[in-house]
């Protein structure tokens, strides 16, 4: 089965190439991501695929499969290690099970707000290629999402409110924070969050702004409390070995296009925080400036979650911090 779909995809490269002999060198790349089309992480990589395609004059195409439809978001990045795909996008943290400082950026009040995530960022990608280069693999940039808020189907003013409560989970750190408010974690990945609500499967999350709107969350909670708890990233990485078999040239221009998917990702994230904030209140999601009592206690939650975090990320993850403060 394998051999013959290579043979095959070797003869349809050979035709390709036969098809575009003005260009032989054009090469197409698939791209999956977790995320839906309308996600601003998906239209700024549709901006980045763009970029590429006219900065080398269609040389090199990249062609997204959004919403998980390539891959699902827990097999990408080893569908991008395993060469099945040149390039993919995913949430960094859900690599924390290999390392903890793949995690760092949704521990729980480290970083919360854009200047804060920047500085957690610079100190952290270098561990973060020197770990994805061992895999044969290259980060080429990474944006964060939204601050992430408290969705619920009441008010919540004080830790013990979340007990028992069915939580959506999206990583191994929120599932340990949702544990340790007492509430019971499940994951669910974006696109089935409606329905995740709709079931009775979940009854409460933490995510930004952008996945509440998205997601019509006012279908679903009535409440949504503006913690600000953290800002975590999303990343996309390239194979090395893809990588060094394009041309110099098209090198340069998607690292140039990277950088300024970096860069462009950043602003419209912030855009975002505001704007679909303002689309769940007019859609009558009540808006909720959090209750000192709760984020005292949540903050008491991210402090012990630290301390775990820092044993379990070692010399790497205090060097982080260090740079970091
Ligand atoms: N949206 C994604 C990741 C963080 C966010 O804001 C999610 O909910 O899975």
């Amino acid at each position: 089965m394998k051999m013959s779909q290579k043979v095959m995809s070797a003869l349809v490269g050979t035709v390709l190439t036969i098809g575009v002999a003005s260009n032989a060198q054009a090469t197409t790349w698939d791209m999956p991501t977790p995320y839906p089309d309308k996600t601003f992480h998906t239209q700024n990589i549709s901006q980045f695929a763009a970029d590429v395609d006219a900065a080398t004059k269609g040389a090199l195409k990249i062609k997204i499969h959004s919403a998980g439809s390539l891959f699902k978001h827990p097999e990408i990045k080893n569908a991008v290690r395993g060469g099945q795909v040149p390039i993919g996008e995913f949430f960094l943290s859900r690599l924390s099970n290999e390392h903890a400082v793949f995690g760092a950026d949704s521990q729980p009040f480290l970083a919360t707000n854009y200047d804060d995530a920047a500085k957690l960022w610079a100190a952290q990608k270098e561990v973060v290629a020197k770990l994805l280069d061992k895999q044969g693999l290259m980060p080429l940039f990474s944006v964060p999402w939204p601050p992430q808020g408290l969705y619920t189907k009441k008010e919540i003013n004080t830790v013990d409110d979340l007990k028992g409560i069915k939580f959506r989970a999206y990583n191994a750190t929120l599932e340990t924070f949702a544990n340790n408010v007492g509430a019971a974690p499940t994951q669910v990945e974006v696109p089935d969050i409606p329905q995740a609500f709709a079931t009775g499967r979940v009854e409460a999350m933490i995510t930004s702004p952008s996945t509440g709107a998205n997601s019509k969350a006012w279908d679903f909670v009535t409440h949504y409390t503006d913690i600000q708890a953290w800002l975590p990233k999303n990343i996309v990485v390239v194979s090395k070995k893809a990588f060094r078999k394009l041309d110099k040239p098209v090198q340069d221009a998607l690292l140039k296009a990277a950088a300024d998917a970096e860069a462009r990702g950043w602003d419209m994230s912030k855009k975002e925080t505001a704007e679909k904030t303002k689309i769940m209140a007019d859609n009558g999601v009540i808006i909720v400036t959090p209750a000192a009592e709760l984020m005292t206690g949540l903050q008491a939650v991210g402090e012990k979650m630290l301390g775990d975090w820092k044993k379990a990320a070692g010399a790497e993850g205090e060097a982080l911090l260090s740079n970091y403060k």
